[in-house]
């Protein structure tokens, strides 16, 4: 039984209609991510964060995963153990039917209270307004890893990783730490598939560019 570890980014839900950060046209060349992605953004203008993932959770609802999210799901009925990493905050790898996806920049679909810790499914639109189902504080957030704070699962992470016999980074343009740092810690096999060549392309052994929706199959239907 071959032990993989996957980390997803995401160009693996591009063709699910869902952006990308740093493409043309990504949402990084139309949001300021100072003023949505980090902690001193919310504290400053909550309202307007709020609205920013409104309406991806909006977007994100109306996705329905692609080729590539359902491939990987099949990898994981297989007779492999795989670890599935994603840095996306969509819930598409899941309704794919992957049974357990490690969410390390947290989930679009559930809200976090920053007072207490508490955390719940999300409903479609969030407000400042919004009070804690737990504790009551009106400190109410996406459940979200922003720039600066410290991404989510790092153990169970770093633990598959070190033990895959293959790493393999999907749809990620490896810009962004500790995710583009993996491969590093790999000490089995690494493929990078991707549209093109990531910042971290030359970490890894062997590459594969496409689209996810076509190339993520193939390498699946080698592997079954
Ligand atoms: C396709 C395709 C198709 C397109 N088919 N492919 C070391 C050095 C320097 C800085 C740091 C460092 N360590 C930490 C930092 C600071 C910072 C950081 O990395 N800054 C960089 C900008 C330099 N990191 C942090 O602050 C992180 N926290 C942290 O490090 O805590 C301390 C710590 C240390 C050690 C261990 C543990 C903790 C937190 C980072 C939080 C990132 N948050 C965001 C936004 C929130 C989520 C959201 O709103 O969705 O997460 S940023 C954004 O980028 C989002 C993504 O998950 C993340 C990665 O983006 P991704 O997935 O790679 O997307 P793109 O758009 O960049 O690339 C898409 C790729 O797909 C491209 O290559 C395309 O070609 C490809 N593609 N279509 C296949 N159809």
């Amino acid at each position: 039984m071959m032990k993989i570890a996957i980390l997803t980014g995401a160009g693996v839900s591009a063709e699910s209609g869902l952006g990308t950060f740093r493409d043309k046209d990504g949402l990084w060349t139309k949001y300021d991510l100072n003023e949505v992605a980090t902690p001193e953004g919310f504290a400053r203008n909550p309202a307007l964060v709020h609205d920013f993932y409104n309406a991806r959770r909006t977007n994100c609802v109306q996705a329905t995963p692609n080729a590539a999210h359902t491939a990987l799901a099949a990898l994981a009925m297989a007779d492999h153990d795989l670890t599935l990493i994603t840095q996306n905050v969509d819930d598409l790898h899941s309704r794919a039917g992957s049974p357990a996806v490690i969410h390390m920049h947290g989930e679009l679909m559930r809200a976090l209270c920053a007072s207490c810790n508490a955390r719940w499914d999300a409903p479609l639109a969030m407000h400042p307004s919004d009070c804690c189902q737990t504790c009551g504080a009106a400190a109410t957030r996406p459940d979200i890893v922003w720039f600066g704070e410290i991404t989510y699962h790092m153990d169970a992470i770093l633990d598959a990783v070190t033990a895959a016999d293959l790493f393999v980074a999907i749809g990620t343009s490896a810009e962004v730490y500790p995710a583009a740092g993996l491969v590093e810690q790999a000490t089995g096999d690494t493929l990078e598939i991707n549209l093109a060549p990531s910042a971290r392309a030359n970490a890894f052994a062997s590459h594969r560019f496409g689209p996810a929706t076509e190339v993520v199959p193939a390498w699946v239907a080698e592997l079954l």
